[in-house]
């Protein structure tokens, strides 16, 4: 389904002058607002492959209906998502639901939308058909060596379609820890992972990066082999310089203080990708910024700051990504939302005042400190997102000319109402 720009610059030519003294009133007000512009412009989240369908729970899933039904239908969904809103140009597979049967044509599929593959997912959490072993007690953790082995090469068959795609890194997520105590040795467990990471390690071409994925717990309730920050950079610096910590927000215990992991990340040079959602309880993969924009903020204050003190750059340095499962929503309107807030958050970040709020914590002055980020935080910059898209080509307003255009029936009338999308 294609959305031409006739039509988009059809929609914005409604709300332009609307457009035009919202954001002439942030021009105004911020010194910067062109330099913020550009930066929102170079910015790209990779939208992953399972959230274009409707994931569900374990207790029961209601299809949209019009959900994709194999690759091709992925990235052509991805690319109506960057049609609209010129900023979800990659897509991030997860293998064996996405197997590139003919790579160079998925290659094309993807270029024609301008998309690239960003980092691929391997998969031990699920047992396939025809599988010689189960994961039932843990991959790369188990106490089998087949069991191992046969975790180690599906993560090495990743790299390989990775390497046919054009993508530059692998994530991996492991399942991996006990439901009881006394069900495994921890050390065993953590030696054992380590020794199948580094096998995989070594497969990875020069130019790519590892990202390795932490989880507290789910499906495991006892205890997680990646369970925390702590475990994942261990494991990131004992494997090597191309090994990174990825943190996904909603893989943490309640409370946790994300923005000071990413900070601390940060400055060990060891954090590489994000997985946004957002959570009430636990793993919720809910629309990003829907239950805690705040702590989003704070997240992107210390990305930024970390980033710049570094000398990285924001728009590349790192891999972005939404990890997001959809229950009662248009899997597309959330992630057209998602894409949004991580937008707002960035933007409100870089208008934080830096060097006052040095100043501030060099004095103790834990009120101006407070104040000069809520400053940032309770800016409407919104306007200065859609100037970002509008100069890209995109729409105002994504999510009107999504409804505007009925895009989701006109995906039921092509490719049903009862669609079985692959993955979760
Ligand atoms: C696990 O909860 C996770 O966050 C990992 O990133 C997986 O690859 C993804 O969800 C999809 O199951
Ligand atoms: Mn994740
Ligand atoms: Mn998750």
């Amino acid at each position: 389904m294609q959305i031409d720009q006739n039509k988009i610059d059809g929609y914005n030519s409604q709300s332009l002058r609307k457009h035009e003294r919202a954001l002439a009133f942030l021009q105004g007000e911020i010194p910067h607002a062109a330099e913020i512009i550009s930066q929102l412009g170079e910015f790209q989240i990779a939208i992953p492959s399972w959230a274009l369908g409707t994931g569900g729970t374990r207790f029961g899933r209601f299809p949209a209906g019009g959900e994709p039904r194999n690759l091709e239908e992925k990235i052509e969904d991805i690319g109506l998502l960057h049609r609209l809103n010129r900023a979800s140009g990659a897509i991030s597979l997860h293998i064996p639901w996405d197997i590139p049967e003919d790579p160079a044509h998925i290659r094309a599929v993807a270029a024609a939308h301008g998309l690239k593959f960003d980092a691929m997912n391997s998969n031990t959490f699920q047992d396939q058909p025809g599988q010689a072993h189960s994961y039932k007690f843990g991959s790369l953790q188990n106490v089998s060596r087949d069991i191992r082995q046969q975790a180690i090469e599906h993560n090495i068959e990743v790299i390989r379609h990775g390497i046919a795609l054009g993508s530059e890194s692998l994530t991996v997520w492991l399942s991996d820890g006990s439901c009881f105590p006394g069900q495994l040795s921890f050390r065993k467990a953590f030696e054992n992972t380590l020794e199948g990471l580094s096998e995989i390690y070594a497969e990875l071409p020069d130019n790519w990066k590892m990202f390795v994925e932490y989880k507290a717990f789910e499906p495991n309730f006892y205890s997680t082999t990646v369970g925390d920050w702590g475990q994942s950079l261990l494991y990131a610096s004992k494997l090597g310089p191309k090994a990174y910590t990825l943190v996904d927000l909603g893989h943490h215990l309640p409370n946790a203080n994300i923005e000071q992991i990413v900070a601390l990340l940060l400055m060990e040079g060891k954090l590489g990708g994000f997985h946004f959602n957002d959570s009430k309880y636990g793993d919720d993969d809910l629309t990003v910024g829907s239950i805690k924009p705040y702590q989003l903020f704070l997240i992107f204050c210390e990305l930024v700051d970390g980033m710049n003190a570094r000398g990285m750059k924001h728009a590349t340095d790192l891999g972005w990504m939404i990890d997001a499962s959809h229950n009662v929503k248009d899997p597309l309107e959330d992630l057209l939302q998602s894409v949004e807030a991580i937008q707002i958050a960035y933007a409100q970040a870089l208008l934080v005042d830096r060097k006052a709020l040095t100043a501030a914590q060099e004095r103790n002055d834990v009120v101006a400190a407070q104040e000069i980020l809520q400053q940032a935080y309770r800016t409407d910059v919104r306007p200065m997102v859609a100037e970002a898209r509008l100069r890209a080509g995109g729409a105002l307003e994504p999510l009107s000319v999504y409804r505007g255009e009925q895009v989701r029936a006109g995906l039921i009338r092509r490719r049903g109402l009862v669609t079985i999308a692959t993955g979760l």
